[in-house]
């Protein structure tokens, strides 16, 4: 193992010697498969990773509905008193676990430390959530009656979570999802399988150290099949997944069809509208960032540019300058701005888009190919790309799509209204953001007749969205909402109480029934 990788590894107490086990149930364990997690920049093996067999997916199920049982009766206050405890320790490993996410996943180190940031917001969030998960007290239309609506812990909580953010996404769900008062049990892709063990170290040794269940956070790594297993056991209440729109769907549909719930989080297709009074010097940067940023592996990346005609060119032009500038490299090296893609798979999803642009004859502004020499060429580097499809047409392949890669696409537009059809016409509703000093334009942009994304912006980029806010997307997005606003509600079983304090027994609706 390299010094670079050993280094980062020992600060976690991750072994840099053996096989590392893969599954957290209270107990550390693991005699499944083996999985190698595999360095995106230098394609180094990184570890090998004992994963779950089916018995141990389903031991671990098991544990985790006892833990829940146990966890449930614990005060929400004294949940957040924990959590607080787990955001101090996150804290106290900010930077290390930031570069392991840098190391194991790819994306840049300031990006990487800010993953984990996310985290220690959301459980910052979910610390004072938890003496705020407030039922009601409703009105009744009868005498002597009141009605409460109460939430309670709903059960176990499924996270099935993506590659591109291996730590925060878990992050948002685990938090709240402890708040609440339920156990947890995560299953990574199986591709960053180091961030998921040193992020349920951390939160381990807190729980045990307050004498909860480990398994109130269980972990357990593995494939497809695993991920089914989960998706269909009726142990589990709420699925929460994270990736694509193909396996979502099939992940939407296994848990209706046993009537548990889901949280869905799948593709974007996101656009930035730049109007012609936009602050260029604030629109270009951001863009930049929309679409280059963790080499455009955001689900909120920006991959759709519209222009106004009036500023088109001259926005390009800086835009096309701003590409020109950045260098890949190490993502770890506190100045690179553009680190690999994670796996080969991305390289082959970005290398046949860039083939597709090509055949339709597309023009390529800059970019357009991959690193293949020494020492990028050990890693999967990609050069940031701008096209120009001919057609602006958003039903087309190229527009309709989501492309996990740097890539960007512009077209020209004359009029908001045409700018925010074109938004609107794609399956996807994540985020979209306008570029304007206009408030007539930002009436229009939020209202009604405006962006259908979940992620409305207004001179903020479509990426980066603080954990205040409900995150999730619309249409094939999934309508999932995760983090902040209201999320926390879908984390709980609601119970309708009707009260009778009186000596009466009086049927609603004024029903009479003489007995
Ligand atoms: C994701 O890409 O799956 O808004 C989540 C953002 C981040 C979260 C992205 N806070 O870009």
């Amino acid at each position: 193992l390299s010094t670079r990788a050993s280094t980062i590894l020992s600060a976690l107490d991750i072994s840099t010697t053996e096989e590392l086990l893969g599954v957290y149930d209270g107990q550390w364990k693991g005699s499944g498969d083996i999985f190698t997690s595999v360095c995106p920049t230098t394609g180094e093996t990184l570890a090998r990773v004992k994963t779950a067999t089916p018995q141990e997916l389903h031991e671990a199920l098991a544990r985790t509905r006892e833990a829940y049982t146990v966890f449930r009766n614990v005060p929400a206050p004294r949940r957040g008193e924990i959590l607080r405890q787990i955001r101090e320790a996150l804290a106290a490993k900010r930077d290390e676990l930031g570069a392991l996410v840098s190391l194991e996943m790819g994306k840049i180190r300031t990006e990487g430390v800010g993953e984990v940031q996310e985290f220690i917001d959301i459980c910052d969030y979910a610390v004072g959530l938890s003496r705020m998960m407030n039922g009601n007290v409703v009105a009744s239309e009868r005498p002597g009656h009141s009605i409460l609506e109460v939430p309670n812990p709903l059960g176990v909580v499924a996270v099935l979570s993506a590659f591109n953010f291996p730590v925060a996404v878990y992050g948002w769900n685990l938090a709240l999802s402890l708040a609440a008062g339920n156990a947890t049990i995560w299953k990574p892709s199986p591709s960053t399988p180091l961030c998921s063990i040193a992020v349920t170290n951390i939160v381990a040794r807190v729980l045990e150290s307050n004498g909860v269940p480990g398994a109130v956070a269980g972990l357990v790594t593995g494939g497809k099949e695993a991920g089914a297993a989960i998706a269909e056991s009726r142990g589990v209440e709420l699925v929460s997944f994270t990736g694509s729109e193909h396996v979502g769907r099939i992940v939407g549909k296994t848990v209706m069809s046993r009537f548990g719930k889901s949280i869905l989080e799948l593709g974007g297709n996101n656009a930035s509208v730049v109007m012609p009074d936009a602050d260029l010097s604030l629109a270009v940067p951001s863009v930049f960032f929309g679409a280059v940023g963790t080499a455009g592996q955001r689900c909120t990346s920006t991959r759709r540019l519209y222009l106004h005609r009036d500023i088109a060119s001259e926005f390009l032009e800086h835009l096309r300058k701003l590409y020109g500038t950045i260098k890949p490299a190490d993502p770890l090296v506190e100045s690179t701005l553009l680190g690999p893609l994670h796996s080969s798979a991305a390289l082959k999803t970005y290398s046949d888009a860039i083939e597709h642009l090509r055949s339709i004859d597309a023009e390529i502004l800059i970019g357009g190919n991959r690193y293949s020499d020494a020492p990028l060429g050990a890693g999967n580097f990609v050069q940031p790309t701008i096209a120009i499809p001919k057609s602006a047409d958003p039903t087309a392949r190229i527009w309709s799509t989501e492309t996990f890669a740097p890539i960007l696409n512009a077209a020209i537009f004359d009029s908001l209204e045409q700018a925010i059809e074109w938004n609107n016409a794609v399956p996807q509703g994540l985020s979209s953001s306008l570029w304007t000093r206009d408030i007539r334009n930002v009436g229009k942009w939020m209202g009604p007749g405006g962006s259908d994304t979940g992620i409305v912006n207004v001179n903020v980029g479509t990426s980066g969205a603080e954990i205040g806010a409900a995150f999730g997307g619309n249409k094939s997005t999934g309508w999932g909402r995760e983090s902040g606003g209201d999320a926390w509600k879908q984390y709980v079983r609601w119970s309708a109480c009707t009260i009778n304090f009186s000596d009466n027994a009086p049927l609603a609706q004024g029903v009479n029934f003489p007995a």
